[in-house]
């Protein structure tokens, strides 16, 4: 934190500094600083989609860039996810509360071995907000807790997330189980988070690798389209 943020009062920031401020503050892990600015751009008058994607989202990829590169720890990255989080809790009620129709029903949960659980978050809310019922399963899950809470029969589409390229494998696991089983076919299978890419979703054999929580809201909704026709067929 710079000796100047004591000076700072946010309110009396413009917007395009204050998402640069927020971007900072996000940096320094400074959560009660993020709940204000979060609440002034509401005030303003700005979309919740576009606070958590200008200003959190973008802070929270210059902290990845950094503790790739080995400026910032594990320590400094916690208090920034903490910070994130923060904002993320005043936006999500506002995301989820559309009154958009129902559209399916999704398990989603990051795989075992990975404890990454902002994105996986974030596609959650994002999914809620379109009319997704979702059910979040956490972090480190094993291929039983996925399979069992799929037994319920409630679900159309399985979300897994890994941000780690040791744990983006285990969704292999994941979906040859389901082959074994027979139960592949009966779900749609979603896979994201920053490693992955489309050909590893291919790859595993999942339906879709989405890149982000908006194109994973936009691909359930394709998917889920598609799979409608095909039982109307
Ligand atoms: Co970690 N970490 N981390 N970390 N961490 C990364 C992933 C890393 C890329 C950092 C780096 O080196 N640049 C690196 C992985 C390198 C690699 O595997 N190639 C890394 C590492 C190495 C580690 C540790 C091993 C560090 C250590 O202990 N030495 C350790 C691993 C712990 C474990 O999991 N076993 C670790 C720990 C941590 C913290 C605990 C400190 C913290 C996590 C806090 C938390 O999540 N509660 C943390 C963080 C915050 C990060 C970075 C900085 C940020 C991740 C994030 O939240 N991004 C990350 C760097 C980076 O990714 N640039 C990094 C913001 C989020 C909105 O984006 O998660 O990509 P993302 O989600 C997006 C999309 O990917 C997609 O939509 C989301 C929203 O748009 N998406 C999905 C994600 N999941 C989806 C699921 C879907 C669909 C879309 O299903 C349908």
């Amino acid at each position: 934190m710079s000796d100047d943020q004591d000076d700072i009062i946010l309110s009396e920031l413009s917007d395009d500094d204050l998402v640069l401020q927020m971007q900072d503050d996000l940096y320094d892990g400074m959560k009660p600083e993020i709940i204000e600015s979060v609440n002034i751009l509401l005030e303003r008058k700005w979309l919740p989609y576009d606070i958590l994607t200008k200003a959190l989202v973008e802070g929270m990829r210059v902290v990845g860039d950094d503790f790739r590169d080995g400026i910032l720890f594990v320590p400094e990255v916690l208090l920034a996810a903490g910070a994130m989080k923060g904002g993320m809790s005043i936006l999500k009620p506002l995301l989820i509360e559309t009154g958009a129709p129902r559209l399916g029903a999704m398990v989603i949960g990051t795989v075992k071995g990975d404890i990454h659980d902002i994105g996986k978050n974030l596609v959650t809310m994002m999914m809620e907000g379109a009319g997704f019922d979702v059910t979040d399963l956490g972090i480190n899950n094993a291929v039983e807790g996925y399979l069992g809470e799929l037994e319920s029969g409630k679900y159309d589409i399985l979300g897994m997330s890994a941000l780690l390229t040791t744990t983006m494998p285990y969704m292999k696991i994941v979906i040859d189980t389901m082959v074994e089983k027979g139960i592949r076919d009966d779900y749609i299978v979603l896979c994201g988070g920053a490693p992955l890419n489309a050909e590893f979703g291919a790859a595993i054999g999942a339906d879709a690798y989405c890149s982000d929580a908006a194109v994973a809201v936009e691909t359930a909704k394709e998917l889920m389209a598609k799979k409608h026709n095909q039982v109307g067929a």
